[in-house]
């Protein structure tokens, strides 16, 4: 079993009616995709431009003079970042705004919008994210050329600054959502528009070409699966080539650095890739065993990675992402499945450096780890790939988003302290409250097309085994040596953890692979008695002649478990926090008052914990009331005094889960608890 590779499901196959998860995939369509529409246009008072619909309109203009013959002047020659309008100046029409990057955040728009019409077809929708489509297209230049950063700034220095510049970048966002949309609609526009583009990159790059390699990663993950869509074996080729070129002697990225300071009469730098581990491009990829730099670059490197494991069948290749693997997650992996423990860079930190006020945690770089688990498991069917994948999703990815659906978190630290936040510059990435939009808005789209797309992180199948990841109710449709079977999935994990999978339609012979959650002690399983089932690697796999009526079912235990850190871990000693299933928990003043680093806990009352309802943001939530303390400040305590033990009321210590903090309004929050006896 360990060689299985799975691929995920089409999203047409899968239809979430979990009622938890079907709240929060609505709410992407009904009212977060609508919002980013208007933010994209800059439609949305308040909050930080978006600049991207006025870039692409402004670069579909240089585009067609330069097509009509004309030579085209940029406005702005500019290498800077992130540019902005003069102060009090009105926006110039054909200028370049934002970050380079910015034409990302509208191709993670579409693409979000695509898994949504697989899931349900809406015309208008539909018809919206065609003209965003046709903007784009507009915006290709002649020879397939597609970033309106340097259409707009200066086309000659295009691919000279792959680094910083996010070229590539833009081009694997643009795949994943050219990808996404021909899935959705047959059409093939968006997809020869990234096509051309990528035959351009293709062009300058590549064996025997020009060396270079993205300085933020994602088009190794989209070539791969551009490749898988179009059987074209040409993008696989390139993404092997980013991969190869990665981390290699001479350094790519040193090499244009010093064109660009020759040009400036600066003296060269030395060539070694070690300089560049922020970029994951400081050693050869089959030799990394750490993960370092910026967290989303090292996420989706990851997740390249295993894709082209997966594809070449390359062992080498896949011992490091294993390796990359246990970095994360024995050593920096927050609690809440957040990953990037500092604002230096977004970047991971050394070994158990976990902080929890000056936390980075990027909704991206969580995304980002689901991605990697869910190529993980597409590798080897493995429990605790799941285990991470859902601990993302559940907590740091849907805390991304309120429940709104217009307002964000970008950074998601595991304590705040609102007056802290807001009057300590060391804490200025944190954000009390969930923003409306970001300059840099790479988070909220990025929210809206994972939740789009939760049923490819449901199932995954291979020819003969479909693969339960998440216990998220919905129904399947599943091809098994030639079978077809539709499936139900019922389960309720704000409830409990009973799961059961019955046949409704169809006879197949073949395997049921059902994860075995590591938070639960097991479940026992019940399966038909002609089939024959075996526990391996953190699933139980059960094999038959599926018949329409046939079930299995099992009951995971879901207690309330107090969890506490490795010792290693210097910032919770002393402490615990509280989970359920999926579910890691916090305290809010909303419910806790505030000075809430006066509540004690004492692990042994998980056991006595309650558990209740709670209405947050139009959402039921599971709740826990756990029996605690609450030290006492005397009014005349002086700063410092000879020990004494502190004196305490009882408290009872209301939880809510981590992803649904911050939507009854700003206060302070906490995960980690201190223990008393
Ligand atoms: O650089 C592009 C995106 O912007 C990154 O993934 C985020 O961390 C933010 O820096
Ligand atoms: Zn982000």
């Amino acid at each position: 079993m360990s060689n299985l590779h799975s691929r995920p499901l089409p999203l047409e196959q899968v239809q979430v009616t979990d009622a938890f998860w079907r709240h929060e995939t609505e709410l992407i369509r009904q009212a977060v995709i609508p919002y980013q529409w208007e933010a994209l246009n800059d439609r949305v008072p308040g909050a930080a431009p978006s600049w991207w619909v006025h870039n692409m309109k402004a670069a579909a203009r240089a585009v067609a003079a330069k097509k009509a013959g004309g030579a085209y002047v940029p406005r702005h020659r500019s290498d800077s970042i992130v540019t902005q309008p003069p102060e009090g100046t009105a926006p110039d029409p054909d200028a370049f705004y934002g970050w380079v990057f910015q034409d990302s955040d509208g191709y993670k728009w579409i693409e979000a919008v695509a898994y949504q019409l697989m899931i349900r077809p809406d015309a208008a929708l539909r018809a919206r994210a065609q003209q965003a489509v046709d903007m784009i297209c507009a915006a290709q230049e002649e020879d397939g050329y597609l970033d309106t950063f340097y259409t707009l700034t200066g086309r000659e220095r295009a691919f000279t600054c792959l680094k910083d510049h996010h070229e590539l970048y833009c081009f694997g966002h643009l795949t994943e959502a050219a990808v996404a949309w021909h899935q959705a609609t047959g059409q093939d526009d968006l997809l020869n528009a990234a096509r051309r583009f990528g035959d351009c990159i293709a062009r300058r790059f590549g064996p025997g070409r020009e060396r270079g390699c993205p300085g933020h990663e994602i088009a190794e993950m989209a070539l791969i699966r551009l490749y898988e869509e179009t059987g074209e074996e040409k993008w696989r080729h390139l993404a092997d080539f980013f991969l190869d070129v990665r981390g290699v002697d001479p350094s790519t990225f040193a090499l244009e650095e010093n064109a660009r300071r020759q040009a400036q009469g600066q003296a060269p730098l030395p060539v070694t890739a070690e300089r560049y581990a922020y970029y994951q491009a400081h050693m050869p990829v089959r030799d990394m065993r750490e993960a370092t730099g910026h967290a989303v670059r090292q996420m989706y490197l990851c997740s390249g990675m295993a894709d082209a494991a997966r594809i070449n069948g390359d062992a080498e290749m896949r011992r490091a992402c294993e390796a990359l693997w246990r970095s994360v997650v024995d050593e920096k992996l927050y609690i809440t499945g957040g990953v990037g423990a500092t604002h230096v860079g977004e970047a991971f930190s050394r070994p158990y450096d976990l902080p929890s006020d000056t936390a980075y945690s990027e909704t991206c770089a969580a995304i980002g780890l689901a991605f990697y688990a869910r190529r993980m498991l597409q590798l080897e069917l493995r429990g605790e790939y799941a285990d991470v994948m859902e601990r993302a999703l559940y907590n740091t990815v849907l805390a991304g988003m309120a429940q709104d659906g217009e307002h964000f978190f970008y950074v998601n630290p595991l304590e705040v302290d609102p007056a802290a936040c807001e009057t300590d510059t060391r804490l200025s990435h944190v954000k009390a409250e969930r923003q409306r939009w970001f300059g840099c808005a790479c988070c909220p789209p990025n929210i809206a097309r994972i939740v789009s797309s939760l049923g490819q992180y449901i199932f995954t199948q291979t020819e003969d085994m479909l693969c339960v990841h998440l216990f998220i109710g919905s129904t399947v449709r599943a091809r098994l040596n030639g079978g077809e079977l539709t499936l139900r999935l019922d389960a309720d994990l704000t409830r409990d953890g009973k799961v059961t999978l019955t046949v409704l339609r169809g006879e197949a012979e073949g395997a049921i692979a059902l994860r075995i959650p590591g938070w639960s002690a097991g479940g026992g399983f019940q399966y038909p008695k002609t089939a024959q089932a075996r526990e391996e690697n953190g699933y139980c796999l059960i094999r038959g002649v599926w018949q329409p009526g046939d079930t299995i079912q099992a009951d995971f235990a879901m207690p309330v478990q107090a969890v506490t850190a490795s010792p290693r871990v210097r910032e919770t000693m002393g402490q615990v926090c509280f989970a359920r299933g999926p579910w890691v928990y916090c305290a809010e003043e909303a419910d806790n008052g505030k000075d809430m680093h006066l509540l004690r806990v004492c692990p042994g009352e998980a056991a006595n914990a309650q558990i209740i309802k709670k209405e947050i943001g139009g959402l039921t939530v599971p709740a826990l009331c756990v029996p605690g303390k609450r030290v006492r400040v005397p009014a005349d305590a002086p700063l410092y005094a000879p020990w004494a033990p502190p004196a305490s009321e009882d408290a009872v210590i209301t939880l809510v889960p981590y992803f649904a903090w911050n939507n009854r309004g700003k206060g302070e929050m906490r995960v980690w608890l201190p223990v008393t006896r």
